[in-house]
């Protein structure tokens, strides 16, 4: 019955692909038709609540000890997840969004337009992760941006060893003085619920949560409502005297700088994707998004450096 109505959705809309007709699965195939005697497997509702539950909370007393904390699952924060989980599966990582929805900038090509344009040789990370592209010579284009996302996002979240805690934001760093010295090393995150954090203005002492690392890794963004989120809180703990602050858009150069200036700020602080223009004072590049890829994926490479991992 599958391949019958895939055959008459294809008559009926007139346009002809050449793509042959997928079958469903026998499973799923059976279903059709079947609807008056269909009816679910019964569920209590507590049951629901603790199959819930039960796993947040145990991947909340888990990821208490991570090894390396990604802040930030844009396109940089995402490849660099990828990239990481790839290589090093038995590091336990947790991925901080303070969205609902992860992906960042990455589900729109740029302004409201869906196609994802990528400089060569980021062609090299979409072929990695299996996203398709027109290769138009110095530059691929994916046919939608959210496809993109949508695809290293389904991979990081299959990842045994990555838990993605959405609608959480970092609020701020845990320190620890280097011994003899003056600065800081950087060793974890301080976390809260997203709408807690949006309403600290309001509401008194709502206290947040951490995770313990050696390692976090930000790629928050440039400047805005969340964006540039680590780079401003080491000024404000004087650890930085100034940011260079984001200049102009200049697509030649920028996604050159942001790739190779992505590195390790402070001890245990490694920055990536746009908010490293706000850190040193780098030109933006708009809608052009290999560099976010790549730099993801110098982030994780310097983790593995920094940590002799
Ligand atoms: O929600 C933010 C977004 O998903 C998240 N984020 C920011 N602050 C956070 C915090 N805690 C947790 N304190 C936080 N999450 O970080 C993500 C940043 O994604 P993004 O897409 O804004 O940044 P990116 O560097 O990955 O990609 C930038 C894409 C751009 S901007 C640009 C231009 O303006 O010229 N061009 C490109 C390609």
């Amino acid at each position: 019955p599958a391949s019958i109505l895939a055959a008459k959705a294809k008559a009926s809309n007139g346009n002809s692909t050449t793509t042959a007709a997928a079958p469903l699965t026998a499973p799923l195939a059976s279903l059709l038709g079947a609807w008056p005697t269909f009816k679910f497997a019964p569920i209590r509702e507590s049951t629901v609540s603790r199959a819930m539950t039960r796993r947040y909370f145990a991947d909340l007393d888990a990821y208490a000890e991570a090894d390396i904390v990604i802040v930030g699952a844009g396109s940089c924060g995402l490849s660099c997840a990828y990239t990481l989980g790839r290589l090093r599966p038995d590091l336990r990582i947790a991925l901080v969004e303070a969205g609902v929805a992860p992906g960042g900038g990455a589900w729109l090509g740029g302004q409201l337009f869906s196609a994802m344009v990528m400089r060569k040789p980021a062609d090299v990370f979409l072929s990695e992760v299996g996203v398709p592209f027109e290769d138009e010579g110095d530059y691929v284009v994916v046919k939608h941006a959210a496809l993109f996302t949508s695809t290293v996002l389904s991979k990081v979240l299959a990842m045994e060893n990555i838990k993605l805690f959405n609608a959480t934001t970092v609020e701020d760093l845990i320190t620890r003085q280097i011994e003899g010295e003056e600065g800081v090393r950087i060793a974890g995150v301080v976390t809260n619920w997203t709408l807690v954090s949006m309403h600290h203005d309001d509401q008194s002492c709502m206290d947040p949560n951490t995770i313990n690392a050696p390692l976090v890794i930000s790629t928050t963004g440039h400047d805005g409502p969340f964006g540039a989120f680590s780079v401003k809180r080491l000024v404000s703990m004087k650890q930085l005297e100034q940011l260079g602050g984001m200049r102009g858009l200049d697509m030649q150069s920028a996604e050159d700088a942001i790739v190779k200036n992505t590195r390790e700020i402070v001890p245990g602080l490694i920055v990536g994707g746009m908010e490293l223009s706000e850190m040193d004072g780098c030109n933006r590049m708009g809608p052009t998004f290999g560099a976010m890829a790549l730099s993801g994926v110098k982030a994780a490479e310097e983790a593995l450096k920094v940590f002799d991992l």
